[in-house]
């Protein structure tokens, strides 16, 4: 049982405006590594380095592998009751906004309606040059990524390290951020901007802050509420108080 605190129970119940902040560590309980685990097959290579442009420049095979690989695991998990109880929030509050770092789809797989994907979605395949979306199908085994009919190479529809974020995407996420009431980021290591920016543009515009994690993150100073423990536990329990 958590111990919940009066102020934040408060808040959970009258709050109209909601807004929820998820990194990889809600989709761990599913089965998909995050971003940052040193995962077996790939614990060679830093994640940090391959998400990159200049990656993709010097060596499309390798960063196609990674990128291949991790669209197979998340092609055979399923979500989890992390996922769940932000479905059964979205129902609950007037506005609710989900805003997630997440590739792999799975908010949307639970049943939520509205999803900010900020880094994009890695089931999608876009040019590397002119950024037309391809539905081709993708296979680097003989080392033949295919192109464009520009002549530009296919990616993954994902946002990597140096680039822009969706224009609109960010401004909604930044908008949701600054107007909530109750600001919750659960799963993430707070350390990628411009999405860390957003529990502290919450915090910043009055909001109450809570953060679910399995260990201190930058945020976990700032919070009103930092909760210790898996969000498959932390969110379904939180959802029975909200409906007491
Ligand atoms: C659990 C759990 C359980 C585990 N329950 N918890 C300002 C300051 C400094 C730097 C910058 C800045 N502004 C921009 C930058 C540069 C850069 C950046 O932020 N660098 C920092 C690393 C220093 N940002 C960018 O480049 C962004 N673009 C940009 O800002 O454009 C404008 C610009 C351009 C050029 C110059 C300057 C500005 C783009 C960022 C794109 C990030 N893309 C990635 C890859 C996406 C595709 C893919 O998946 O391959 O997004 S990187 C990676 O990190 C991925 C993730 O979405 C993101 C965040 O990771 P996340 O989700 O936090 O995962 P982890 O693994 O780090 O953490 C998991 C957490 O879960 C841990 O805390 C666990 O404890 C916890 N956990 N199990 C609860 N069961
Ligand atoms: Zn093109």
């Amino acid at each position: 049982m958590i111990d919940f605190p009066d102020d934040f129970l408060t808040i959970l119940h009258s709050a109209r405006r909601v807004a929820v902040l998820t990194g990889a560590g809600i989709s761990k309980e599913s089965g998909v590594p995050t971003f940052r685990d040193k995962d077996g097959l790939w614990s060679k290579y830093d994640p940090q380095e391959l998400a990159t442009v200049q990656a993709f420049r010097d060596n499309p095979q390798l960063v196609w592998e990674w990128y291949l690989y991790r669209r197979n695991i998340i092609d055979g998990v399923e979500p989890n009751p992390g996922h769940f109880a932000l479905v059964e929030m979205e129902r609950r509050y007037d506005d609710f906004t989900l805003i997630t770092q997440n590739v792999d789809s799975l908010h949307r797989r639970a049943g939520s309606q509205k999803v900010l994907e900020l880094h994009g979605n890695i089931a999608r395949n876009k040019c590397f040059n002119c950024g037309a979306p391809y539905e081709g199908e993708i296979s680097v085994e003989d080392g033949e990524i295919p192109c464009c009919s520009c002549g530009g190479r296919i990616r993954p529809d994902v946002v990597w390290f140096g680039e822009m974020l969706p224009e609109q995407v960010l401004n909604e996420a930044f908008e949701a951020s600054s107007q909530t009431e109750l600001f919750f980021s659960i799963g993430t290591s707070a350390l990628v901007h411009p999405a860390a920016s957003m529990p502290l543009t919450a915090k910043r515009n009055g909001a109450y802050l809570v953060e679910v994690n399995l260990e201190p993150t930058p945020l976990t100073d700032l919070c009103d509420f930092f909760i210790h423990g898996p969000s498959g536990e932390i969110l379904p329990e939180m959802v029975a108080r909200l409906s007491e």
